[in-house]
């Protein structure tokens, strides 16, 4: 038997997007349509189900909750703010802790207003001064409710997918955009990570904690060749540790928000960088479990990263684990076997201060729609009926007791 620590996090994330329903104002909506992908639509009618989602989770025993504030309902028109979504959120806020569920606030999780995109989005300089706007607006509302922020929700994946594979609005193909994007999303936290500070120094509040949601993935090598060993730790600096190390240096962290699923294996046909950065084994020469989307089921490497991370001496919490799978042993397997990873990690000076399951339901998964079944919770999308799962109850064990 495992034990974790008496105060530790234990919960599941959403997004607005992908579970709110009628986001009409959003990029993502418009592009939905315009390439012909399945349309968000009325999602999960979290919007108006909240409660009653919320009244699930605390029956699961979870004391914590990951969500993100729609800037899109906020402010739908550029620098006209919504009293009546502010209010909305609010609620949401209360929802949550009169059912003893600590909020974790996301303030941007890859969507953006039409108006902001319509402006150049974040390859945009201004997009960091738009962004603070909102931010203040919000954080100055929520303050005395809220104290774990997370300003950027996966700024690589964003860029990674939106910018260089040109597989998510605006569908650009450019890594110079790319590096933009990065750039602003590095101003747009450390300078929203101050302010937030500052809007809770001036109210006399007590500290909070805030961080980025960091993708995090593990690279191994497929073959003991020298080619494909610097592909896997040239990825790693890349993707993994890039980034927050900048955060990092700048002291605009509290702590390390770490969304891990997965493996990715390098085999490397040449030297090339694009070879370098890109390619992966397609022969299946590891194999592991995989969840529904394909991707490597792998526990192991989420133990190598968190001893890596233990050099920024910050508390972790993993803001996202989970699998897709229609297997809903599997998703008890998945969580077990993380979560024995976190502790073996713990054991050897990892900081872990909380668990967040992907997803509290299943939910729009993006361009891959609603297919992907991520949820401790099923939807029936015809009725909107929501079905806890077996993993469900299990990990409302763990939840409950701390131990596994
Ligand atoms: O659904 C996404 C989420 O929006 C961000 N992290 C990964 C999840 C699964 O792909």
């Amino acid at each position: 038997m495992i034990t974790f620590p008496q105060n530790f996090l234990w919960g599941a994330a959403t997004s607005s997007y992908q579970v709110e329903g009628g986001n009409a104002n959003s990029d993502w909506w418009h592009w939905e349509k315009k390439a012909g992908k399945e349309n968000s639509a009325a999602a999960c009618r979290h919007y108006e189900l909240y409660e009653q989602d919320f009244d699930l989770a605390q029956s699961l025993s979870h004391n914590a909750h990951r969500l993100s504030i729609e800037w899109s309902r906020i402010e739908p028109e550029e620098g006209k703010f919504s009293q009546e979504e502010l209010v909305h959120y609010i609620k949401v806020i209360d929802a949550l802790r009169q059912r003893g569920l600590e909020p974790l606030v996301t303030l941007h999780h890859f969507t953006n207003p039409l108006w902001f995109v319509q402006k150049g989005g974040w390859q945009n300089r201004r997009s960091v001064e738009y962004f603070l706007r909102f931010s203040h607006y919000i954080v100055e509302a929520l303050a005395e409710k809220v104290r774990y922020w997370i300003t950027i929700n996966e700024p690589l994946v964003y860029s990674y997918h939106a910018y260089i594979l040109g597989v998510w609005p605006p569908q650009e193909k450019s890594l110079f955009k790319a590096l933009q994007v990065e750039e602003n999303f590095l101003s747009a936290h450390v300078k929203a990570y101050r302010l937030i500070h500052e809007i809770y120094r001036k109210a006399n509040l007590s500290q909070p904690a805030v961080s980025i949601a960091q993708n995090v993935q593990a690279f191994v090598p497929c073959r003991p060749i020298l080619k494909d060993k610097f592909a896997a730790f040239l990825r790693d600096r890349w993707y993994n540790f890039r980034f927050i190390k900048r955060l990092a240096k700048q002291q605009a962290l509290d702590y390390i928000g770490l969304n891990y699923y997965s493996r990715q294996v390098a085999e490397v046909k040449n030297w090339g960088l694009d070879h370098l950065i890109m390619d992966t084994c397609s022969s299946n020469h590891h194999p592991v479990k995989r969840n529904s989307l394909g991707w490597d089921i792998y526990p192991q490497g989420l133990y190598e990263l968190l001893l890596k991370f233990r050099k920024f001496n910050l508390p972790v919490i993993i803001t996202e684990n989970g699998i897709c799978t229609d297997d809903d042993s599997l998703r008890w397997e998945y969580i077990a076997e993380h979560l024995k990873s976190i502790h073996a990690a713990m054991e050897k000076g990892a900081l872990v201060s909380g668990y967040i399951y992907w997803s509290l339901m299943d939910n729009f998964e993006w361009d891959k729609g609603f297919t992907p079944h991520f949820g401790l919770i099923g939807i029936d999308y015809h009725t909107y009926e929501r079905k806890i799962r077996p993993s469900a109850q299990k990990f409302a064990s763990v939840c409950r007791t701390g131990t596994l």
